[in-house]
């Protein structure tokens, strides 16, 4: 294929990555994943990056995968499409910040997942949410059905899986789909102030609670404080020595 769909632009240590095929409304190809896992391999090492924010180009943050793609898949080309997409998915959880969605129009579908596969979302008022895989025929194949249980319960998910029905931003906080509101012009600058906030945390800290919590929610809760226990003593004579030096101190920490 000779375009990209992907436009990341480095901010002082954050990263906006804007997924830009407004033609379609975002919608989720072959050359998105490639270009999505590439993209996730050329920063997982890059340490002057505390935090990634995820938004897309036009009405659409994304309006789910790429219908035209996958009208004529056969049942085991589905799987793959499925395989493929979480797996890239999945590598959000690898990386060492958080990643935010910036969720600026439609999130349908595959978009929907998208979002949910990220750390936590911020939506604009004109956002709106649904799985709509219903009306085609399918299910999600990008582990909505696993993610939208586990942000919200189990009932407000059915609802909106067999319902498809599409709920606006504020409906989408009250279910903590997303974690806050913004107006449409403010949803980059809030955005991208709550990822400088972070990036001026300690960074060994904030890798760490992003991989205990992930992690932990995952495990039995005991198995999870041991996690907890193992990684509190990491920061100690390093990085946790300099942000406690420096509060006794009465400066700012310089990592
Ligand atoms: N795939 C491909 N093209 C799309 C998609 C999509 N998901 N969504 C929109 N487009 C295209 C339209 O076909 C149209 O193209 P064209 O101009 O060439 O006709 C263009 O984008 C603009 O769209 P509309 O004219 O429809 O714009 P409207 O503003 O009238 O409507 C909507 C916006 C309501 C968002 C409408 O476009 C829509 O309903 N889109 C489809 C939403 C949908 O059903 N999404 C779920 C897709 S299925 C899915 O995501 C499954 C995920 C798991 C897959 C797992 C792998 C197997």
């Amino acid at each position: 294929m000779d375009y990209t769909i992907l436009r990341p632009e480095q901010k002082g240590p954050v990263m906006l990555l804007t997924i830009s095929r407004p033609s379609a409304l975002n919608a989720l190809n072959s050359v998105f994943f490639n270009e999505m896992d590439d993209f996730i391999t050329s920063i997982s090492g890059n340490s002057e990056i505390r935090a990634l924010i995820i938004t897309g180009e036009g009405k659409a943050f994304v309006a789910g995968a790429d219908i035209a793609e996958m009208v004529n898949m056969s049942p085991d080309e589905g799987r793959a499409f499925s395989a493929r997409g979480q797996a890239v998915f999945n590598r959000f959880a690898t990386l060492p910040f958080p990643v935010i969605a910036a969720i600026n129009g439609f999130a349908l579908g595959g978009g929907m997942e998208l979002a949910m596969a990220c750390d936590f979302r911020i939506a604009s008022a004109t956002a709106r949410f649904g799985q709509p895989e219903v009306n085609l025929g399918l299910i999600p194949g990008y582990a909505g059905t696993q993610r939208l249980p586990r942000l919200t319960n189990l009932a407000d998910a059915l609802w909106l899986l067999t319902t498809a029905e599409v709920i606006d931003a504020n409906t989408a906080l009250q279910m903590r789909l997303v974690q806050k509101v913004t107006e449409p012009e403010a949803l980059i600058p809030e955005t991208m102030k709550m990822a400088e906030n972070i990036a001026a945390k300690g960074p060994m800290a904030v890798k760490l609670v992003k991989e205990v919590t992930r992690k932990g929610v995952e495990m039995h809760y005991q198995e999870g404080e041991l996690l907890e226990q193992k990684h509190f003593g990491d920061p100690f004579g390093n990085e946790g020595l300099e942000g406690m030096k420096a509060f006794l101190e009465k400066r700012k920490p310089n990592w």
